[in-house]
């Protein structure tokens, strides 16, 4: 009982508790599953999901460390688009968009999918001229992202400052009409319920201490704080403790953990129409169906494990979009909050089978990974249930930080690494 008012504290902190259902009640574990999925975010419900749901693997636990969406799922700025510069990106980040399109009826639960177009502001001539080249790229793989006029930035977005002396003055803008945003915990309990309605375990508050391998080197299963759980198959999709879990594996991968944090300002009536971002200023700002100003700043300089952000970092944020938005002057910030995110060199993710016989790995999506989810669900599924990659991730390998094959996306990121 204490346990659960605990829990219920932890996610008060976290905003938007009581519209999160009931506590998860977790199934004892069986002795054995042909796959364990290590992390209960977006991305691991949506594993579990797609592989019961396309590959007739039912047969899976979903092992979660503390209730599931609590990790960088629940904690994010939930924005969605696939207007990214590299080919390999693009094709990932549009499979998935295209997914979210049809996911509200998929999962028969409101994800509250809303295409209301996110617009990347342009501060200066690098910032024109690399936004022109995404919007190109993007153009060529059929993408859609069209340049704004700084007058046409405005209409689209009236609250937005375009005047004269500025300190980051907008010579324009990208503007992906598809992209938007949806509602972060409906996405995992969407998936959670969706999963389990199919006969796949999911087990909160069983965190995993070790994995097992056998002489042979194959992994046999997880050592979690309810117990040993053998397994065919072990998916790890652990965001920000990436690492530390694929150690107990005796893998070692080329991750940094650092905090990335978000704000929400108190309620007000629609004021704000689309999804703004200026990664110049590493601010971003969207308007919550509660009525929020969600708005998120750049990552923290030191790598840590702190689920909460430096305060300098959020007050520059907050400064720049005051200037870029004057009437948020007179807003009160609510509450603000940090989660882990783990980069790789290049920025991109690693979806992909590992050295590991029967260990697939799902990790890097740094700050950009929310809008991935039902793409990265999907293909991850694929991975494990075919033992090899589907195209579209085939490139997203641990190996090409050997190889040298980067996917060098960071400009394409929305904040700073
Ligand atoms: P998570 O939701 O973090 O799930 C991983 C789970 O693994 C966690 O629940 C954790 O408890 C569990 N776990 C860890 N270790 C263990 C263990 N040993 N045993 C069992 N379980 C374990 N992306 C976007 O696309 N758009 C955005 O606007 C955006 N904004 C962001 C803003 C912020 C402040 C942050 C922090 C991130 C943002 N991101 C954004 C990134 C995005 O949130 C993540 O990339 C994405 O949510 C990752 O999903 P996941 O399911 O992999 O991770
Ligand atoms: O990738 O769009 C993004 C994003 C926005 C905020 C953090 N990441």
């Amino acid at each position: 009982m204490r346990r659960f008012s605990a829990i219920s504290l932890f996610r008060e902190a976290l905003g938007g508790h009581e519209k999160w259902p009931r506590q998860w009640r977790s199934p004892e574990p069986k002795p054995a599953y042909d796959v364990v999925i290590v992390g209960g975010g977006g991305h691991g419900l949506a594993t579990a999901f797609y592989l019961a749901e396309r590959y007739g693997i039912t047969d899976v636990a979903v092992v979660e460390k503390g209730w599931i969406g609590g990790g960088n799922t629940g904690r994010n700025t939930t924005i969605i688009r696939s207007n990214y510069l590299f080919d390999e990106s693009a094709r990932f980040y549009e499979h998935a968009l295209k997914l979210w399109e049809g996911l509200s009826q998929q999962l028969n639960y409101n994800v509250m999918y809303s295409p209301r177009g996110v617009l990347m502001l342009a501060h200066n001539i690098h910032d024109v001229q690399s936004f022109k080249r995404h919007v190109h790229a993007n153009r060529l793989n059929g993408i859609d992202n069209e340049w704004l006029s700084p007058q046409e930035c405005k209409e689209f977005c009236p609250p937005l400052n375009v005047g004269g002396a500025m300190r980051y003055p907008i010579l324009g803008g990208a503007l992906q009409r598809r992209g938007g945003t949806a509602r972060h915990d409906a996405v995992a309990w969407g998936y959670a319920r969706a999963a389990d309605a199919r006969g796949v375990d999911i087990l909160e508050n069983c965190e995993v201490l070790g994995i097992r391998r056998a002489i042979s080197g194959r992994v046999e299963g997880v050592e979690t704080s309810r117990g040993f759980i053998r397994a065919g198959k072990i998916g790890v999709v652990a965001a920000g403790n990436t690492s530390v879990v694929m150690n107990m594996a005796g893998v070692r991968l080329p991750l940094e953990s650092f905090p990335l944090q978000a704000l929400v300002s108190e309620p007000v009536k629609p004021a704000f129409p689309c999804v703004v971002m200026s990664n110049t200023i590493h601010a971003y700002i969207s308007q919550s169906d509660k009525g929020e100003m969600v708005i998120g700043a750049g990552t923290d300089a030191y790598t840590s494990y702190s689920q909460r952000g430096a305060l300098h970092i959020a007050s520059h944020t907050l400064d720049a979009i005051c200037e870029l938005v004057p009437m948020f002057r007179r807003l009160r910030m609510l509450r603000n909050w940090g989660g882990i995110v783990d980069v790789t060199p290049d920025r991109s993710p690693i979806v992909a089978k590992t050295p590991v016989p029967g260990l697939y790995l799902n990790c890097g999506w740094g700050t950009g990974g929310f809008k991935a989810t039902p793409g990265s669900g999907d293909l991850f599924a694929w991975t494990i249930a075919k033992d090899d990659p589907h195209p579209i991730n085939a490139p997203f390998t641990i190996e090409r930080f050997r190889d040298g094959v980067m996917i060098d996306e960071a400009a394409a990121a929305a904040v700073a690494h």
